[in-house]
């Protein structure tokens, strides 16, 4: 049986807080995705199983979060050529920077899309995938641009004392 089109995937659970957004990102556009744990450092032969796979499985797109010593996205793209974005969670140590560059300097050749540090990288990471997915779906297409169309109507004109 065929896979939704979107994986998540996370280093640790300790992750999901943050994943957690592109989740519901996904949700709220109608995009089927998986979550699931793999770690590049505790469970690297879950990690070469997923990303050999992933692409006969019928994942179109996978969205990989990591922080600290962030492998995950690199070590997937290297085995998948799949669309892969990378969210660099943030860390305790370094508040995510160390994902940051873990996850954005790819040696050219083996492509990682690398999101911002944290939620906004979650929700962003989704937003790709979901535009990935809608170049051959209208329907997702049209749910895309009216969500972007809502988040222009939430923004005041004028800013407001009230908190
Ligand atoms: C990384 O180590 C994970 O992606 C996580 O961000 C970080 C810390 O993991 P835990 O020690 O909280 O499981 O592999």
């Amino acid at each position: 049986m065929l896979k939704p089109p979107v994986a998540i995937v996370m280093g640790s659970q300790s992750d999901w807080p943050t994943m957690r957004l592109a989740a519901e990102t996904l949700e709220n556009l109608e995009v089927e995705y998986e979550a699931r744990i793999v770690s590049a450092h505790r469970t690297p032969e879950r990690m070469v199983d997923f990303a050999t796979h992933a692409k006969a499985e019928g994942i179109k797109v996978i969205i990989a979060g990591a922080g600290g010593a962030a492998h995950l996205p690199g070590m997937i793209a290297a085995m998948t050529t799949l669309p892969v974005f990378g969210v660099p969670v943030r860390s305790k140590a370094l508040s995510g920077l160390d994902s940051l560059y873990s996850i954005v300097q790819m040696p050219g050749g083996i492509p990682v899309g690398t999101l911002a540090i944290g939620e906004p990288g979650a929700i962003n990471a989704a937003l790709l995938a979901a535009a990935v997915l809608a170049l051959n779906d209208d329907d997702l297409a049209d749910r895309l641009e009216a969500h972007r169309a809502r988040q222009t109507e939430s923004v005041p004109q004028f800013p407001s004392d009230i908190e």
